[in-house]
C-alpha cells in the first residue's frame, strides 16, 4: 500500500493555499453570498483540542462545500479574547492578562491553521483590542443616549468567587455559571444595565420567524423571556395606589393575604414599627433571589404590620414579605389567593392565614376542611359576589373587563426577562465610558475621545482592578473640564459577542463600527454553528444588539441569524466531555503526528452525526486512516489506468454500475451535507471506494475510472481537503480543487435500475454469508439461480462473491435447460432472491 505522507502534504497546501490568499473574499454583487459562522472561541490558555476541533470541521466541511457550489462564502475566525478566565490564569502566572491572552490567541491560531480551515484570515478580530472594543464603547454611547444604558441601584447576584456581579442569564439554579458550586448571593449596588426589555415583546413574538433554529432552543427562549397576559390590579394600601399583577382575576374574591418581595426596594416603607426587628431578622435569613432556587425552596415569610385593601370586595387583607415573589417581576408583590395557587396554599398552611374557595368543582367537593392542596382548575365561581355561578375561564374575561370599567386596574403582558446588568467589577473587559463630575454628575466620554483604552498597569487583589491605577481614574470632566473620576468597572464579556459577527463584514474599519452596505450584503448569517448552552444568554443577546443596531438606523433586518445548528459534544474516552480541567484532552498535534490532520478530520466527522454527543476512540481513527491511505494509495497505482476524456455510450455493466454509484454518490453527498448529516455522506463515499475496488482487477474503462476518480476527489474534498489537493495535481489538474465546482450531475443521468440491481446483490451477499455460517463447513463450489432479468448483471458479478468467499461460483437462469439443480432450487427462486445450492 502506497502509504501518504500526511505532513508534507499538509504543510505543502496549506502554503499553497495561504500564498495565492484562496479564501479571501470581498463583496461581489454578481455572486450569491454565503455566510458561515461558527461562535468565536476563548481562547483558553490550554489550547485547542479535539472538541474544539469538531465543531470547526463542521463548519470548514459546510464552508468549502458552498464555495464549490458557487458561492461567495464569508467564513470568518475571532477571538473573545477579554473575560474572567483570562484575568484569573494571569494572576496565577503572575503575568499581565494582555500578555497572557495574546500567547493564547497565537497558540489557537497556529492550531486552528494547522486543521486546514479555510477562514478568511484576513478579517481575524480579538475582541480584547482597542480597535474592536472601541466599538462597544461606541454602542454604550448610543444606548446611553437613547436611555437604554443605565444606572441604578439594585439588589444583583453577587458570586464570592468571581468577584463580581452576575447578569441574571449567568446564573444558573441559584449558582455562578463559572462555578457551580457556588451560590449566590444578593449585594445591593449601583450598576449600569441595558434595558433589555424594551425588547422583550419584539424578542419573543419574533421567535417564531427563527424556522432553522431547533425547537429546544425557541423553547428556552420563550421561557426565558417569559410572556404572560393578566391584569394589574390597584390595591390600596394607606391610601395610596398598589398595582398587582395577576393571571387570575377570576379569583380575586378569595384574596385573604399578599406577599411583597423580601427584596423589594419599598419593603421598609410597609414594615410598621413594632415588626422592624422580626422583619430584619427574616431577611437576614434570605440571600438569594435566583428563580430556579425559588421554586424549590420552602415558601418562607413575616408579617410586615400593613394592610391592602381589595377593591373589589373591600376587604383589608395583611401584607407578608416573602422569599417566593420576585421584585422584578409585575409590581414585587402578589394578591395571594392559597385556595387556588399552591404556593400560597403552602403559605397559609404554615402561617395560619385564612383559606377562601372561590371557585368551585364540578361535583361540589371542595371544602377548606378537605382541601390537600390547592385547586387549580377550571370551575365556577362562588363566594365571589355577582360573579357567582359564572365558569372560571369566563370570569376572567368579565372581571377584567369590569375592573376595567371601574378603572381598578388595566390589562397588561408581563415579561420574565429582566434588564441585562452588565457591570462587572474586574479589569480583563471593555472599559465603560462614562466620568462621573462633581458638578455635572453622569458624563459620557465624547465619541471622538474612544476608545477609553484599559491601561496595563493595575493592582489585582485589591478589589476592582480599575481603582488601582490613579492615571486611569482621575480625569476632567469632558463638559465642564472640572475634577472628575471615570467609570471603573468594565462590561460583561456577553457585550462583545453581541456584535462581533457584524465587525468581521468590516473588521478594518476604523472610521465607523462597519459599512452598511457591507453589512447588508453579508448580514443575516446563513448559518450559524454553536452549543446549546448559550440559549439564553449569547442567543438572545445577539438577537437584542441587532434590534437595536437596526433602530439606529444601521441594519436592514431584525434577526442576526435563521438557521443555527448545535453541534454534540467530544467526550474523551472516559466518558465525561472533553476539558483539560478533566485531563481527558486529545490534541490535534498527536493525532496529526500520528495519523495526518486529514485523518483526524475524517474521523471526527464521521464518528457520528454532528448534533451527536461522541466519545473519542482511537479504534475509529485507524479505520479512517486506512480509508485515507487506500483511497490515496487506489489513485496512485492505477493512474496508468485512467484517463479523462467523455466515457463511451457502450459500456459493460460494470462500469455502467460505477459510472452509476459515482453520480448517485455525487448527489447524495451533497444532500446529505446540506442536511449536516456529514458522517451519512463519508459513509456514502467509502461504500464506493469498496465497490471501485473489489472491481478493480476486474479491469475497469479507462475514462469511467478517471471519471469516477475525479468525481470522488472533488466531493470528498471537504472534508479531507489536503490529501485530495494532492490527488487533484497528481491527475493533472493545475487548479486548486478547493475552487472547483462541484460536480453537477443529472439525475436523468443515474442509471437506476443498475443501482436496484446492486442493492439486490448486495443483499444476497449479506444472505450467503447467513447461509454459510449455518452450513458450517467450508464448501467448494457454489450456485445460484436468478431470473433471467438479473442474469447479466448476477454473472458478472460472481467474482465479487469468489473473491469474499473463497469458492467458485456458477451461475445459472432459471429458464436454463442445461443447469446442475439436483435440489431443485431453481423453481424457488424469485426476482431478488435467487436459489442459492451449496455443493
Ligand atoms: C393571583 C393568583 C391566583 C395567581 C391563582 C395565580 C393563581 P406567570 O404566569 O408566571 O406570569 N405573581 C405575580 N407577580 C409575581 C412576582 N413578582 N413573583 C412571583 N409571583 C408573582 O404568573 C403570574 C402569577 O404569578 C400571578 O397570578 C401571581 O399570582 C404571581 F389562583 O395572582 B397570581
Ligand atoms: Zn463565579
Ligand atoms: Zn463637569
Amino acid at each position: 500500500m502506497t502509504r501518504i505522507n500526511f505532513k508534507k502534504i499538509e504543510s505543502k497546501w496549506q502554503q499553497k493555499w495561504r500564498a495565492a490568499k484562496i479564501f479571501r473574499v470581498t463583496e461581489d454583487k454578481k455572486k450569491k453570498k454565503y455566510y458561515i459562522l461558527e461562535m468565536f472561541p476563548y481562547p483558553s490558555g490550554s489550547g485547542l483540542h479535539m472538541g474544539h476541533a469538531r465543531n470547526y470541521l463542521i463548519g470548514d466541511c459546510i464552508a468549502r462545500f458552498k464555495r464549490m457550489c458557487g458561492f461567495n462564502v464569508l467564513y470568518p475566525m475571532g477571538y473573545d479574547s477579554f473575560g474572567l478566565p483570562a484575568e484569573n490564569a494571569a494572576i496565577k502566572a503572575k503575568i499581565n492578562p494582555k500578555d497572557y491572552t495574546e500567547k493564547s490567541v497565537s497558540n489557537f491560531i497556529k492550531q486552528q491553521k494547522s486543521l486546514g480551515l479555510s477562514y478568511d484570515w484576513s478579517r481575524l478580530i480579538a475582541t480584547h483590542k482597542p480597535s474592536f472594543y472601541r466599538w462597544d464603547q461606541w454602542i454604550f454611547l448610543k444606548m446611553f443616549e437613547r436611555g437604554l444604558a443605565f444606572r441604578k441601584r439594585a439588589p444583583v447576584n453577587w458570586c464570592p468567587k468571581c468577584n463580581t456581579a452576575l447578569a441574571n442569564e449567568q446564573v444558573h439554579s441559584g449558582k455562578c455559571w463559572r462555578h457551580a458550586d457556588t451560590g449566590v448571593e444578593i449585594k445591593y449596588l449601583e450598576q449600569w444595565f441595558f434595558k433589555i426589555t424594551d425588547y422583550a415583546e419584539e424578542l419573543y413574538d419574533n421567535i417564531e420567524k427563527l424556522k432553522g433554529w431547533s425547537e429546544d432552543i425557541r423553547a428556552m427562549q420563550r421561557n426565558w423571556i417569559g410572556k404572560s397576559h393578566g391584569i394589574m390590579i390597584d390595591f390600596k394600601i394607606d391610601g395610596k395606589v398598589w398595582p398587582i399583577f395577576t393571571t387570575r382575576p377570576d379569583t380575586i374574591y378569595g384574596v385573604t393575604f399578599m406577599v411583597i418581595s423580601a427584596q423589594h426596594p419599598e419593603l421598609t416603607k410597609l414594615v410598621t414599627k413594632d415588626k422592624k426587628v422580626e422583619v430584619e431578622q427574616f431577611l437576614k435569613k434570605i440571600k438569594s433571589t435566583s428563580e430556579k432556587e425559588l421554586e424549590i425552596l420552602e415558601k418562607e415569610g413575616v408579617f410586615t404590620g400593613s394592610y391592602a385593601v381589595n377593591p373589589l370586595t373591600n376587604e383589608k387583607v395583611p401584607i407578608y414579605a416573602g422569599n417566593f415573589v420576585v421584585a422584578e417581576y409585575g409590581s414585587g408583590m402578589v394578591m395571594a389567593v392559597p385556595a387556588h395557587d399552591q404556593r400560597d396554599f403552602e403559605f397559609a398552611k404554615k402561617y395560619d392565614i385564612k383559606i377562601k374557595i372561590v371557585i368551585q368543582n364540578a361535583d361540589k367537593s371542595l371544602t377548606v376542611e378537605n382541601m390537600e392542596r390547592s385547586y387549580t382548575d377550571e370551575g365556577t365561581l362562588v363566594n365571589s359576589g355577582e360573579f357567582d355561578g359564572m365558569n372560571s375561564k369566563v370570569a376572567i374575561e368579565k372581571i377584567s373587563d369590569y375592573i376595567e370599567k371601574q378603572e381598578f386596574g388595566k390589562r397588561t403582558t408581563q415579561y420574565k426577562l429582566k434588564d441585562w446588568l452588565i457591570s462587572r467589577q474586574r479589569y480583563w473587559g471593555t472599559p465603560i465610558p462614562i466620568v462621573y463630575c462633581e458638578k455635572c454628575g453622569i458624563v459620557p466620554v465624547p465619541e471622538k475621545k474612544l476608545p477609553v483604552v484599559l491601561p496595563d498597569k493595575v493592582k489585582f487583589g485589591e478589589g476592582n482592578p480599575l481603582e488601582t491605577n490613579k492615571n486611569f481614574v482621575n480625569t476632567k470632566c469632558p463638559k465642564c473640564k472640572g475634577k472628575a473620576r471615570r467609570e471603573t468597572d468594565t462590561m460583561d464579556t456577553f457585550v462583545n459577542s453581541s456584535w462581533y459577527f457584524l465587525r468581521y463584514c468590516d473588521p478594518q474599519n476604523d472610521k465607523k463600527i462597519f459599512d452598511k452596505d457591507k453589512v447588508a450584503y453579508w448580514m443575516p448569517i446563513d448559518q450559524y454553528i454553536g452549543g446549546k448552552e448559550h440559549a439564553c444568554m449569547h442567543l438572545i443577546y445577539f438577537r437584542f444588539y441587532t434590534k437595536f443596531l437596526r433602530d439606529i438606523g444601521l441594519l436592514n433586518f431584525d434577526e442576526p441569524t435563521l438557521n443555527l445548528f448545535n453541534q454534540g459534544m467530544l467526550h474523551g474516552s472516559d466518558g465525561a466531555v472533553m476539558s483539560k480541567s478533566r485531563g481527558n484532552v486529545v490534541l490535534p498535534e498527536e493525532i496529526s503526528q500520528k495519523y495526518g490532520i486529514d485523518t483526524a478530520r475524517l474521523f471526527l466527522l464521521f464518528v457520528a452525526s454532528p448534533d451527536r454527543d461522541v466519545e473519542w476512540s482511537d479504534k475509529g481513527i485507524v479505520g479512517c486512516h486506512r480509508f485515507a491511505n487506500r483511497l490515496y494509495g487506489m489513485v496512485r497505482k492505477n493512474l496508468k489506468k485512467m484517463s479523462f476524456k467523455k466515457c463511451s455510450e457502450n459500456l459493460g455493466l460494470k462500469d455502467k454500475f460505477l459510472l452509476a454509484k459515482t453520480y448517485d454518490t455525487v448527489n447524495s453527498v451533497a444532500s446529505n451535507i446540506e442536511k449536516f448529516q456529514l458522517n451519512v455522506a463519508l459513509g456514502d463515499m467509502m461504500r464506493l471506494v469498496d465497490a471501485v475496488e473489489e472491481r478493480l482487477e476486474d479491469g475497469i474503462d479507462k475514462n469511467v475510472l478517471g471519471e469516477i476518480v475525479k468525481n470522488l476527489i472533488l466531493v470528498l474534498s471537504p472534508f479531507a481537503p489536503h490529501v485530495c489537493e494532492e490527488l487533484w495535481s497528481k491527475i493533472g489538474n493545475k487548479s486548486f480543487i478547493s475552487l472547483e465546482e462541484w460536480p453537477k450531475i443529472d439525475e436523468k443521468k443515474i442509471d437506476r435500475k443498475i443501482l436496484e440491481l446492486d442493492k439486490l446483490f448486495e443483499k444476497i451477499l449479506e444472505d450467503l454469508n447467513h447461509i454459510i455460517k449455518i452450513a458450517g463447513k467450508k464448501k467448494n463450489a457454489y450456485l445460484y439461480f436468478v431470473t433471467d432479468k438479473e442474469f447479466d448483471y448476477f454473472n458478472e458479478s460472481k467474482k465479487i462473491v469468489e473473491e469474499r468467499f473463497g469458492f467458485k461460483v456458477h451461475a445459472y437462469k432459471v429458464s436454463d435447460a442445461k443447469k446442475y439443480d439436483p435440489q431443485n432450487k431453481a423453481s424457488k427462486a424469485k426476482y431478488g432472491k435467487p436459489g442459492i445450492f451449496l455443493d
